[in-house]
């Protein structure tokens, strides 16, 4: 909560409640379409980024992760903006398509937790979170504060093309400003999720489910298991369940969904439900509302505060972090220094 709040007070006026990003010496407001490249945690940070893009800018977003986009000759116009983000600011495969980007007359933005890195030297729009050093190698802080910084550009960025008003923009803040807030009420949780990893340690494969901006939440939950307590853990997309994994269901798999309750609750409660019948053991991470309405049946539950759907996704990053760390202690792996991983991977 700390260190989000600092991040989000370089880029709000708390009075005027608007959005104040850094000098940029292009405008904003040309920006036609968005090229987002990353890798792990940030990558799923672009991911929940490119909903905001979309829905509140309405601007075209095209991701990818940075070791396939060297692969891609994608079609990037002049007035396109690419933005990459990196918590180390060095990450080879990042700083090369960063490079690429440049080279073929993109505007760069760079979100990036250490200001003095290559990729912040090298951005026209340099956007620090201020995370602090992340004391561990996965990245955990810096994924909440990339969250809040890309919100911040979303809003204004919409503001600037004329999709918000100063009204709706001032709202978006707002939101924004609670999020330290509900984040510790989030943390509050942390004992009940330390007593229910034990239910998850002596898994041998977990799922992950979540839909929309709940979605990349998802994937990081489960590449956070990996990372720090090498159980095999799978996101999903709620929807592609019925595709194929399902036959992965039995009663040996924990399957963790993410429903915070609002317009997609009731859809992901339905890919939950076929899950149970099939034997799955289910946790469901959402507010009272949806806990009291689907919680039922369910082998645990972790109450998150109800906030509103654009702080939501750093408000879900809590529980399944806190998770993966409580499940990694259950095991008696290192969290701070898991096996094979590099703080930044630069080859
Ligand atoms: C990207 C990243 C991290 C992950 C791990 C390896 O780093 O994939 O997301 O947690 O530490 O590197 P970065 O580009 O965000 O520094």
């Amino acid at each position: 909560p700390t260190v989000v709040a600092q991040t989000l007070s370089s880029y709000i006026r708390p009075l005027e409640q608007t959005v104040a990003l850094p000098q940029m010496d292009f405008d904003l407001s040309k920006i036609e379409r968005i090229t987002i490249v990353a890798c792990g945690t940030s990558f799923y940070a672009g991911m929940v980024a490119k909903y905001w893009f979309e829905t509140f800018a309405r601007v075209p977003v095209d991701i990818d992760v940075a070791s396939e986009f060297r692969y891609r000759d994608p079609v990037l116009q002049p007035g396109g903006l690419a933005l990459f983000i990196s918590q180390s600011g060095e990450t080879a495969d990042t700083l090369a398509a960063l490079r690429h980007c440049k080279a073929n007359g993109q505007t760069i933005a760079v979100v990036v937790n250490v200001p003095t890195s290559s990729m912040a030297r090298e951005a026209d729009l340099l956007l620090p979170t201020h995370a602090g050093p992340e004391i561990g190698v996965a990245s955990t802080k810096a994924f909440t504060c990339q969250l809040a910084v890309l919100a911040a550009l979303a809003a204004h960025l919409a503001l600037k093309k004329g999709k918000l008003n100063a009204g709706e923009e001032r709202e978006i803040v707002r939101h924004l400003i609670e999020a330290p807030a509900a984040l510790n009420a989030a943390l509050a949780h942390d004992e009940e999720i330390s007593k229910m990893a034990h239910l998850v340690a002596p898994a041998r494969d977990v799922l992950y489910l979540g839909r929309g901006p709940d979605y990349p939440l998802a994937l990081e939950g489960a590449l956070k298991l990996k990372e720090i307590s090498y159980i095999h853990a799978e996101g999903y997309a709620s929807g592609e369940m019925k595709h194929g994994p399902i036959a992965l269901i039995d009663e040996a798999v924990p399957v963790i969904v993410l429903a915070p309750s609002g317009p997609l609750f009731e859809k992901t409660v339905s890919n939950m439900q076929e899950v149970m019948a099939r034997g799955g053991k289910v946790v469901l991470i959402s507010d009272a509302e949806g806990l009291a309405e689907a919680g039922d049946g369910c082998m645990a539950t972790i109450e998150m505060p109800k906030v509103h759907p654009l702080i939501a996704p750093l408000v879900y990053a809590v529980p399944v972090q806190l998770l993966a760390y409580h499940v990694a202690v259950a095991k008696g792996t290192d969290v701070d220094q898991p096996r094979n991983l590099a703080k930044s991977v630069t080859v």
